[in-house]
């Protein structure tokens, strides 16, 4: 039985922190900290999203005495392209992403590094896209399925395809508006092209832009990132694992695992398993060798092989300050520049391994599907041979971590529900027992927490206070990224979690056998909650803007989270943030994200840095929506 005495507290996490800070101070090395009281007070401009740099007669700043650039932009045209821009890169990011995946997929071959580990989604997915499946070999199936998916990057012509899975009114609202998502590097491009200097002025218009753009992210990038990863390496399970620093072992040669993109972890994990290797370890003196995750990276492999977690965005510089790092491998996106100079004061080998992500100061590696393989196999016997460089002297790993259960896509989410559907025929295979829980009020509704952590707000306060409070008040959440990772470092994701929870969360917990809050996997995983919500709208019959389901990021940084924001609002679903765009500046563009929006889609953020004023606002924004439905 866990109550709240049994979850890690934030002041248990800062303390391990200031251990380690301790340690960074010892070997003159600079963290994170340093670098952000260097940067407070940040730049006004900036923060308020009023300077544009968009060509060469600029900078120009809007202030009081000049309420317009040297092209006569005024303050609302520089925010507003400013924004759409940050989605445009955010978009980019996680579509790009995809795009390296479905080059992984184009290359598989029976008995290749890569293959495909789930037949099922990739016969459904080709069915999908009307590829002809019988009586043909599988990889033929997966090549032209991915050419299919390719091709939404560039096609001349057309919508997304994903965007048919999305309700019916969804998509007439997005026709409506003419927000369709076309090809996806087409809406990157149109936006930098609409947000070039001597083009579009008009705040409205690149908002509208921007919902287009992040389309062709969520139902777009992201949802192929997400398919075609599930196609590759198999579609996630539940499964155990552990989470925070303590998983780092003392007598083990430890590898961690840092980024986004799968494709590289995936060998690496894989190539850790081989006896040849551990044996070799052995004959270094360490008892085996312990891969752990960082950020998106860890999602990715604890959802697949349970492999441990050892905590999100922020706490990357912690993982080397333990001193028993041997080596960190990185690929894409969240990773700091910072771990270059860091991993020099020990023995840590940086490892960097995408043209994507080069990091002065960083082993390069570039990463190849055709010899993925064998790169892994030499880069954990480069960690190996490092063993025996680990300064003990210098070593102190947090003995903190918690038990996790991971590993709840929707089709873990609808197998969990058919469970308690008690032979109701009409119930198998949908979401139609959760519908009930939410109707008969057991369950108030659903928040989807996500997004990173940041030094604006005590890093993951605002993610554990809201987490408990929601719980408390009968609300499930379903979590990814570095929300998720939270979730683990406190202790939320384990079944004896429940026992934090309201009576009504409590008893759905019992009966489903499922942990209060549902680790959905990665950032590009988000997808998989636009399909959630989708799934509930359709079988409740209602609109997606309708149910009591709502989105929060609490403590997000990335430009991909503005994109993830944008699409989450254009499904029809309110945002609770708990840091502001960087649009203060233009009164114009605070009133479109937050009022405008809604009457374009049906749904805009709500924006509040306290994050027990954001929990009040949630439950109120859920009740609202429950009386709206007369429930
Ligand atoms: Fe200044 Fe206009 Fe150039 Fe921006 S586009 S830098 S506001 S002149
Ligand atoms: S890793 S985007 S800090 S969630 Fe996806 Fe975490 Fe945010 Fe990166």
């Amino acid at each position: 039985m866990k109550t709240l005495e049994d979850l890690t507290s934030i002041e248990q996490m800062e303390a391990d922190t200031a251990k380690l800070k301790e340690i960074a101070c010892s070997v003159c090395a600079e963290t994170w900290e340093d670098r952000n009281k260097k940067q407070t007070p940040h730049c006004k401009f900036g923060e308020d999203g009023i300077c544009c740099k968009n060509c060469s007669m600029g900078p120009c700043r809007i202030t009081p005495k000049a309420s317009r650039g040297i092209c006569g932009a005024d303050a609302h045209a520089i925010a507003a392209r400013n924004y759409a821009r940050t989605i445009a890169a955010g978009t980019s990011a996680h579509s790009d992403h995809a795009r390296e995946i479905l080059h992984i997929l184009h290359g598989t071959k029976a008995g290749g590094n890569y293959q495909v580990r789930d037949d099922q989604k990739l016969i459904r997915l080709a069915q999908e896209y009307g590829v002809p499946t019988e009586g043909r070999d599988i990889y033929d199936i997966a090549h032209e399925v991915a050419e299919v998916g390719l091709m939404e990057f560039g096609k001349p012509s057309g919508t997304q395809r994903f965007i048919k899975r999305a309700t019916e009114e969804r998509q007439q609202v997005w026709r409506e508006q003419g927000i369709e998502p076309r090809a996806i590097d087409r809406e990157i491009a149109t936006t930098l092209h609409m947000t070039h200097m001597g083009n579009s002025a008009d705040p409205e218009a690149l908002v509208r832009q921007g919902l287009r753009t992040s389309l062709s992210n969520g139902w777009g990038g992201s949802m192929l990132g997400t398919e075609i990863t599930d196609i590759l390496f198999g579609t996630p399970t539940v499964r155990t694992t552990e989470g925070n620093l303590g998983v780092l072992e003392k007598e083990m040669v430890n590898i961690v695992v840092h980024g986004h993109d799968p494709a590289f972890s995936e060998m690496v994990v894989t190539a850790a398993e081989i006896k040849e290797l551990v044996d070799y370890a052995k004959t270094k003196g360490a008892r085996g060798i312990n891969i752990v995750g960082l950020c998106c990276t860890a999602n990715e492999v604890a959802m697949r092989h349970g492999v441990r977690m050892a905590g999100n965005f922020l706490q990357q510089e912690n993982a080397i300050l333990t001193g028993a790092v041997e080596m960190m491998c990185v690929d894409v996106q969240c990773i700091f520049p910072a771990l270059a100079p860091l991993s020099e004061c020990f023995h840590t080998k940086f490892v960097t391994s995408s043209p994507i992500a080069r990091i002065p100061g960083s082993i390069y590696v570039e990463f190849k599907p055709e010899t993925a393989f064998d790169q892994a196999k030499d880069l954990i016997k480069m960690a190996i041979d490092n063993y025996q460089k680990r300064d003990t002297s210098k070593v102190f790993i947090p003995s903190t971590k918690q038990a996790a259960v991971v590993g709840y896509p929707n089709e873990q989410i609808i197998k969990h529900l058919d469970g308690v559907t008690n032979s109701h025929v009409d119930r198998i295979g949908s979401y139609r027992p959760a519908i009930d829980a939410i109707k008969a009020g057991v369950l108030r509704g659903a928040v989807a927490i996500v997004g990173c952590n940041n030094p604006r707000v005590r890093p993951d306060y605002s993610h554990f206070e809201i987490m408990k409070e929601l719980l408390q008040n009968d609300v499930l959440i379903v979590a990814t990224g570095c929300a998720a990772q939270l979730a683990t470092k406190a202790g939320l994701l384990t079944k004896d979690a429940k026992y934090v929870c309201g009576a009504g969360l409590r008893r759905v917990c019992e009966l489903v056998d499922i942990p209060p809050i549902l680790h959905m996997g990665a950032c590009v995983d988000i997808s998989r909650m636009m399909l959630l919500a989708t799934g509930i709208a359709k079988d409740w019959g209602v609109k997606t803007t309708e149910i009591p389901v709502v989105g929060c990021a609490p403590e997000w940084m990335s430009e991909k989270a503005v994109s993830i924001a944008n699409y989450v609002v254009s499904t029809g679903i309110d945002v609770y943030l708990g840091i502001e765009p960087q649009v203060k500046g233009s009164s114009q563009m605070m009133e479109l994200i937050t009022q405008g929006t809604r009457n374009i889609v049906g749904a805009g953020y709500i924006i509040n840095k306290d994050p027990h004023e954001l929990v009040k606002s949630i439950l109120e924004g859920l009740e609202a929506k429950r009386a709206a439905l007369g429930i």
